[in-house]
């Protein structure tokens, strides 16, 4: 794995914990942060020994939102010729599963990149938003369409046009969340789910990723068609023969990923 300066990777297991790790800005995401993360998560893509990674945030915040600072000066030109922040695209692409660990703040780019991830298990002190407007600018990397889909148009309304945050509750409520855990449980939560997950046939958990994402951009009959084929494929698979007959034979399966 490559060496990074703004984020921390550890492997154990089939599992890989990422921690954004600019705490002095509250690990606001700069280009940076951007590019690393990217390369990193193609790695773990390429890993056939990762299967589940999860992402989270050193200090108090999983991620204050896009770099202020970096982004202030810039330009139409600068941020269109250079496609600005369009590397995160890399990062929504990961094929795995990815568990946002929610430790504090998530605004901005930083709840657009907790929306990118799979799951999203919120510590009790977790604060989400999208206060791009009192910038005077909106969220720009995917936050009203993934929002959107996540909570209905009154809650995203609400959120994306006054700016406010919402606590772990009400996003749990709105179900913008997958689960909230006392905040001294969170990582040992997300690494059970992540080590649960990390049990099953990496096959299968690629599936049943692609089809879910796929069902949020997909009509009803083609989701239902594109979730039969790849269900079909599975049978293809070793895993499916070794899942099925373990059954049968009241044992714990053993899965190879093949
Ligand atoms: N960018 C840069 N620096 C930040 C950011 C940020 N997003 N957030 C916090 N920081 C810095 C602060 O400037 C401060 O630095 P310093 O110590 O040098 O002054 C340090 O982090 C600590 O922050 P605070 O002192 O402000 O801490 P508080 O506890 O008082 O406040 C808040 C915490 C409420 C989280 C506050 O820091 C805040 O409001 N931060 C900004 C939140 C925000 O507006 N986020 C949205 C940013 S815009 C965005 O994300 C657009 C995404 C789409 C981009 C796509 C482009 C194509």
């Amino acid at each position: 794995m490559a060496n990074f300066d703004t984020i921390t990777f550890e492997h154990k297991g089939r599992v890989a914990l990422v921690t954004l790790n600019r705490p002095e800005s509250l690990n606001a995401l700069n280009q940076q942060v951007m590019a690393e993360v990217a390369t990193l998560f193609a790695e773990i893509d390429r890993n056939r020994d990762i299967a589940v990674t999860v992402l989270t945030g050193e200090g108090r915040a999983f991620a204050a939102g896009a770099d202020i600072k970096e982004m202030q000066p810039q330009g139409f030109s600068d941020m269109y010729v250079e496609d600005y922040f369009a590397g995160w695209d890399r990062f929504a692409a990961c094929r795995k599963p990815v568990i946002a660990a929610v430790n504090g703040f998530a605004l901005g780019g930083g709840c657009e990149l907790a929306m990118m991830c799979d799951l999203i298990i919120a510590s009790e002190k977790a604060k989400f938003g999208q206060p791009e407007i009192k910038l005077g600018v909106t969220p720009g990397m995917g936050g009203s369409v993934r929002l959107t889909k996540a909570v209905g148009k009154a809650k995203a309304m609400d959120m994306v046009l006054t700016g406010r945050m919402i606590d772990a509750a009400e996003a749990d409520r709105i179900g913008l969340v997958s689960r909230v855990v006392p905040h001294d449980e969170l990582m040992s939560t997300a690494m059970e789910v992540a080590n649960t997950i990390g049990t099953y046939s990496l096959p299968s958990i690629m599936a049943a990723k692609e089809m879910v994402g796929r069902a949020l951009e997909m009509p009803t009959t083609e989701g239902v068609r594109f979730e039969r084929r790849l269900f079909q494929g599975l049978f293809g698979t070793h895993d499916q023969k070794e899942g099925m007959e373990a059954f049968t034979a009241k044992r714990d399966p053993k899965f190879t990923d093949r």
